[in-house]
């Protein structure tokens, strides 16, 4: 490593926040930085410390205000290689189930035009399309059988 070097690869955290009642997935149009006008889940840095459940549930609780979360887990890892925007991402991702009490709000309206519900049907759909932000759309394409677990048990 020397001072002409690239920067490593930074660690993000997303989460797949589900709707415990209908099954469906929240996901924000991103703004301003990296990856804007592309969907993604909430997320952010994980920060020095952090076990990625509590990263989870801070930006969780920033981004959308959801203080109550159920069944946090580990979910998947995406090697997400920004090329365009020059940045790199080895992104962990989070699975857990909001509490039907409690109404997303969109915390950071600099950073994301507002939380949505989609169907993983809804957000498959979107593939290849340029709509998806990178480490969403690696997910997806990944297709884990942990995730297919994860919306399995919520589906009613
Ligand atoms: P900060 O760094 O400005 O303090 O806040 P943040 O919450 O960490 O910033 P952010 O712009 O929301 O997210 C930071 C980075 O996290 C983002 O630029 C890329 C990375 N990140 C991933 N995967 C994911 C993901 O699935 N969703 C989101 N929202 N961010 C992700 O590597
Ligand atoms: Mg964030």
């Amino acid at each position: 490593m020397n001072a002409n070097s690239p920067p490593r690869p930074a660690v993000g955290v997303g989460v797949v926040v589900c709707h415990p009642a209908n099954g469906t997935i929240y996901a924000g149009v991103r703004r301003g930085s990296h990856g804007a006008r592309k969907l993604a889940l909430p997320g952010g840095h994980l920060e020095h410390g952090e076990s990625w459940e509590t990263c989870a549930r801070r930006e969780v609780a920033e981004e959308m205000g959801l203080e109550r979360l159920d069944g946090v887990q580990y979910g998947h890892t995406t090697n997400d290689i920004m090329v365009a925007d020059g940045k790199h991402y080895v992104t962990i991702f989070v699975f857990a189930a909001c509490d039907a009490r409690e109404t997303p709000q969109n915390l950071e309206p600099n950073k994301c035009e507002g939380w949505k519900e989609y169907t993983l049907d809804e957000l498959r759909e979107m593939i290849g399309k340029d709509l998806l932000f990178m480490p969403l759309e690696n997910l997806l394409r990944d297709n884990p059988p942990a995730l297919q677990a994860f919306m399995a048990s919520k589906r009613k």
